[in-house]
């Protein structure tokens, strides 16, 4: 029997992205289903009750959200092209920086972002390039954090070129939260990162994808 992959997202998600990316990494067919955030589906809400979020992945009718838990379940799925290292130590760490990538990064660009008081937000640029400091270390001597070819950590990384580094654009008052000369590492990876042929498939125009994030943290932000 054929296999029925489909994937609930949303252009601009960048936690939708991931899941793209490691379907084409192992060369799994599927089918897309955009979703409207503003206006959330049926479906959507049917297959991911508990948070209402994309991404979503429905394999043969059965649904699994959460874009971490998502990843771990495709690399299961489909062994080939592995995206989680091997040895268990070296799997464990994986998990580690993909965690720390969504529990310490997230939270506190999304601070960035947001925060209306200048001191507030001063504070948390400076907390973000101290986090940073761990994966600039993490990077060194590698191409990728997965080693020679992309892993969980650099699918999970992607919102840092493609949401961090794109905040002097998206908040719109100068904010450079990475500078070249302090993470070498960093930049070297992203340029790495960018001229991959799976990452240039997946990652939403710049454009129209900083139009997106800017009108949303406007919309945010006069919310609060
Ligand atoms: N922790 C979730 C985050 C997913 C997430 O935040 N999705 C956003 C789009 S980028 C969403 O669906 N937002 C809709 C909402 O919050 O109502 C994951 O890793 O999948």
């Amino acid at each position: 029997m054929a296999e029925e992959v489909k994937l609930l997202g949303m252009w601009a998600s960048l936690f939708s992205r991931r899941i793209d990316m490691a379907l084409r990494i192992k060369g799994v067919p599927y089918e897309y289903l955009e979703q409207d955030l503003t206006n959330k589906s049926p479906l959507l809400l049917q297959m991911n009750p508990v948070h209402k979020k994309v991404p979503v992945l429905v394999h043969n009718g059965k649904s699994i959200a959460e874009s971490l838990v998502i990843l771990e379940y495709i690399d299961q799925t489909w062994s080939h092209n592995p995206i989680l290292p091997q040895d268990p130590y070296e799997r464990a760490m994986a998990r580690f920086w993909a965690r720390f990538i969504d529990e310490k990064i997230v939270p506190t660009g999304i601070e960035i972002a947001i925060e209306k008081d200048e001191e507030a937000r001063e504070a948390a640029i400076e907390k973000a390039r101290e986090l940073m400091k761990y994966l600039e270390k993490e990077l060194k001597g590698k191409d990728f954090f997965g080693g020679k070819t992309l892993g969980l950590v650099d699918i999970a990384a992607i919102l840092i070129p493609f949401w961090l580094m794109r905040f002097d654009a998206i908040v719109g008052i100068g904010v450079d939260i990475l500078a070249e000369d302090k993470f070498p590492e960093i930049h070297r990876w992203v340029k790495r990162l960018s001229e991959t042929d799976v990452v240039k498939e997946c990652i939403p125009p710049k454009d129209e994808h900083v139009a997106y994030l800017k009108a949303l943290v406007d919309r945010i932000k006069s919310a609060r």
